[in-house]
């Protein structure tokens, strides 16, 4: 495992991140997957903190013999982003992310795609929704709940959100044709499964009209960034944790 020098991204000026614990270091448990899948992989984790000041940032590193991903998460960034998938759609769709929700975000990652795109998309969705997770700590002072309406052209998409730990996610989105240029629409839903599961979030996509499948899609990741980028912004009248129970 390599070891990070200096921070990936640098802070976000003028933003102050809530005091947490340093992140814990490469974890005995392995980021897993849906038990649907086979586990007869090898999964190695690195996370590490990018500094030592307590931004909201993740690295996220996972190596399967199906999939090599590696993401790096800072919450408070710019849309900086570098993302190479070997899938020019997902590509376009996390590129869409980052530049929305203001999140800089660098992810490499290459699988098993001469099978299927499945392996790879899905397991880009878990490790993101781990980087999100490890990102957030505690969510101390975070608004918790996010929600957009972002049109394009003649559709329109509704992405809420909320940091509950509390996995779940409900995907009512039709498409007119399944496949651009041979890649699979609807791994997406793969996709948000495996975000939600691992970011231990509630995830509601809806998408009441649109015509175009491209459309479509994109308007769901920018509401999306929209949302996350609500949901994860620092409320300063937010002390501790928003939640009567004490924790999320
Ligand atoms: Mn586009």
């Amino acid at each position: 495992m390599k070891t990070m020098k200096k921070p990936l991204h640098p802070p976000a000026p003028g933003v102050v991140a809530p005091a947490r614990p340093e992140p814990a270091g490469p974890s005995s448990s392995p980021v897993g997957r849906a038990p649907s899948r086979g586990n007869n992989s090898t999964t190695r984790r690195a996370s590490r903190p990018l500094n030592t000041r307590g931004q909201r940032q993740a690295i996220v590193e996972r190596n399967t013999t199906e999939s090599q991903i590696r993401i790096a998460l800072a919450l408070d960034g710019t849309g900086t982003r570098r993302i190479h998938t070997t899938i020019p759609f997902l590509d376009h769709m996390l590129d869409l992310l980052a530049k929305h929700g203001f999140f800089d975000l660098t992810i490499r990652a290459k699988g098993d795609t001469h099978i299927d795109d499945h392996h790879t998309v899905e397991d880009i969705g878990i490790v993101l929704g781990e980087a999100l997770k490890q990102a957030l700590g505690k969510k101390e002072g975070v608004k918790r709940f996010g929600t957009a309406w972002v049109p394009l052209d003649e559709t329109l998409a509704q992405v809420t959100v909320d940091l509950s730990g509390r996995p779940y996610l409900v995907y009512n989105v039709k498409l007119p044709h399944r496949r651009i240029k041979g890649f699979d629409l609807y791994l997406f839903e793969d996709f948000f499964q495996a975000l939600s599961t691992h970011a231990g979030m509630n995830l509601h996509v809806n998408v009441p009209y649109g015509r175009n499948p491209h459309h479509i899609l994109e308007s769901i990741f920018k509401a999306l960034a929209k949302a996350l980028d609500q949901a994860v912004s620092l409320d300063p009248r937010v002390s501790g944790v928003l939640s009567t129970k004490g924790s999320l």
